[in-house]
């Protein structure tokens, strides 16, 4: 178990995948703009954004960007609203948001609300209540929810409440702690948290506490260090985080290092890569582990790139 291993973590991002030897050559080839947002963010937390070429990863982002405002996840890529997002949200960390054409992105998400409410993910027209998350979440960082039909787009994501308290990807659908995350996320962010049963939703997800002391995603599956992310955002959102056992969580999360090389695997012994290294370290920010930056939960981002983006400081 023992302590965080913070610079091996450190060194682990920005050598991913090995014998690479900047952070910008493997997001380039590997990890595309979802992986440079989860690789990036987890440098911030750690206090260490500034090892990385700020101009030379902004310039990247503005390439990966098409006619259509919208983001790819690499050069020459389609786009997506996923994609979007870790954009604004890489801009954000580096305080860039304003390399932008706010009206054109603004403009793509926007152009994704269905009249019900919903959101497709791109042009394909998939629906999923990650987009309504990724889609408020992109506007609100920009300043821009009022492109968006707000009641509607809540509305729907009300629609996929289920009798558990929890919510599904699309109305009718089981409950999935990433969609609780994404629900939970969006209702906060538009200030529409009275329409969560919160002692109902706490009760569901502190049951995603397994003995081992980790958190699985829904009843009978096994722990998994991404939803340390997925679930204790949710918690806290909704003010139920004494809920759970955090120490046995965190010493579940310290668990899963790789302590030679650095790195976080989704549960003791496996594999580790940079999307469980983020949600561990993300997961021990929201656990208040010393040494972390603050990470809030509904944005995703460190507190204080959120409070420079709402309270200009
Ligand atoms: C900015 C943090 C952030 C997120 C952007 C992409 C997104 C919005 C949210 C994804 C939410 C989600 C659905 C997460 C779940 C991911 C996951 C581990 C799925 C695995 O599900 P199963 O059923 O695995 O394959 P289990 O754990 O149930 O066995
Ligand atoms: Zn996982």
């Amino acid at each position: 178990m023992g302590e965080l291993q913070s610079e091996k973590h450190v060194r682990y991002i920005l050598s991913v995948e090995k014998k690479k030897d900047g952070f910008e050559s493997v997001v380039i080839d590997h990890l595309r703009l979802n992986g440079a947002y989860w690789g990036l963010t987890t440098l911030d937390i750690l206090g260490k954004l500034d090892a990385v070429d700020k101009d030379e990863v902004v310039s990247w982002i503005m390439e990966c960007q098409d006619e259509s405002g919208g983001f790819g996840g690499n050069i020459g890529h389609d786009p997506h609203v996923l994609f979007t997002l870790s954009a604004i949200q890489i801009l954000a960390l580096f305080d860039k948001i304003d390399v932008l054409d706010i009206e054109k992105v603004s403009n793509y998400i926007a152009n994704l609300q269905n009249e019900d409410g919903s959101f497709a993910g791109d042009m394909w027209g998939e629906i999923d209540t990650r987009f309504s998350y990724v889609a408020i979440c992109s506007l609100a960082l920009l300043h821009r929810l009022d492109k968006i039909n707000v009641d509607k787009a809540v509305k729907y994501i009300v629609s996929c409440k289920n009798l558990d308290g929890g919510f599904g990807c699309t109305p009718g659908a089981e409950s999935h702690a990433g969609q609780i995350f994404c629900c939970v996320g969006a209702l906060a962010i538009t200030g529409s948290l009275h329409y969560v049963d919160k002692d109902l939703l706490g009760w569901w997800l502190c049951e995603r506490q397994v003995k081992s002391g980790g958190l699985n995603g829904r009843p009978e599956k096994l722990p998994d260090v991404c939803y340390s992310w997925w679930v204790l955002s949710s918690l806290i959102i909704i003010d139920r985080v004494h809920w759970i056992d955090k120490g046995k969580l965190v010493n579940f999360i310290l668990d899963c290092q790789d302590k030679e090389n650095g790195g976080i695997s989704d549960r003791p012994d496996d594999a580790v890569d940079v999307f469980h290294t983020y949600f561990g370290i993300a997961g021990l920010s929201l656990l208040e582990y010393q040494g972390l930056k603050a990470i809030d939960p509904a944005y995703a981002l460190p507190v204080e790139v959120v409070n420079k983006i709402f309270l200009g400081k």
